[in-house]
């Protein structure tokens, strides 16, 4: 049987462990950025920006340039850093709860100006770090710490989907993938790599949105949190590739 092995990217290597929890989607998606930055040779001139929440445990374990600012503004500090290093793969990462709330509006204006950086969201339908209270992202009838009796739209509002709200942005590149499985999780890498390649060549803004598990705040063990995100998160947040423009 023909076996393959699979090389730690170099930015992680011979780091101790991010620190998320058992089953988390945050370990899946930094792995498969990071091999996407190695494989287009960029490992060395590429700096991510996170936000500050369960995604910057990730700092511990890359090698590279890293920052973490203030919550829910990884977008625009990557902005800023980008209009400064125009040669530099810029990225953001972010979960659901910084992107579109605290941070909505760099979300919504970062797109109108079409900025050439690349924002990773990782979407877990909670806000994960802060003990799972409702995000933007939770679903009608969630239970969360600060929804107990489940999400209702008269009292919560209904929940946000990027997809939706970005249908009639000028933007380079919209994809929304998920780490509950092997060949979701090969298609995510992919509209990694497509953003990333949309930015090297200048063509303006990029964002992939991943759905992630979050099995401690699910109340879930990693792999009931899989059958949750494919029974029902998929359900509201449909997966693929919505926006590509063509290159100016
Ligand atoms: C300005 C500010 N407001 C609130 C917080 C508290 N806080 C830290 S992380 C977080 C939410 C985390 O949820 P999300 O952004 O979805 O990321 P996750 O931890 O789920 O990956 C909040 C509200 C903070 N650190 N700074
Ligand atoms: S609380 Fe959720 S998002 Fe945060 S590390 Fe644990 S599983 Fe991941």
């Amino acid at each position: 049987m023909a076996t393959k092995t699979f090389k730690i990217p170099e930015a992680l290597e011979g780091l101790g462990s991010h620190g998320c929890c058992q089953g988390c989607g945050h370990g899946i998606a930094a792995r498969i950025i990071y091999e996407v930055i190695e494989e287009m040779g960029l490992t060395k001139n590429c700096i991510a920006f996170h936000d500050l929440a369960c995604g910057s445990n990730m700092l511990y374990a890359q090698k590279y340039h890293g920052f973490s600012g203030a919550h829910g503004r990884a977008i625009p500090t990557a902005t800023g850093f980008k209009r400064t290093r125009p040669d530099m793969l810029v990225f953001s990462y972010a979960g659901d709860g910084a992107t579109y709330s605290i941070g909505m509006q760099h979300t919504v204006h970062t797109a109108m100006r079409d900025e050439n950086i690349t924002a990773i969201v990782i979407n877990n339908t909670n806000f994960g770090m802060t003990g799972g209270q409702m995000s933007p992202t939770s679903l009608i009838g969630q239970k969360t710490t600060s929804s107990p009796a489940g999400r209702t739209k008269e009292l919560n509002g209904n929940p946000v989907d990027v997809v939706k709200l970005y249908t009639d942005m000028d933007i380079a590149y919209l994809a929304r993938g998920a780490v509950d499985s092997v060949p979701n999780i090969n298609k995510t890498k992919n509209y990694i790599r497509k953003a990333f390649a949309k930015q090297m060549a200048g063509e303006g803004f990029s964002f992939v949105e991943i759905l992630a598990p979050c099995p401690t705040n699910w109340g879930m063990t990693p792999a009931q949190s899989l059958e949750r995100m494919q029974n029902e998160v998929f359900k509201k947040y449909e997966l693929g590739e919505f926006i590509e423009r063509s290159a100016k």
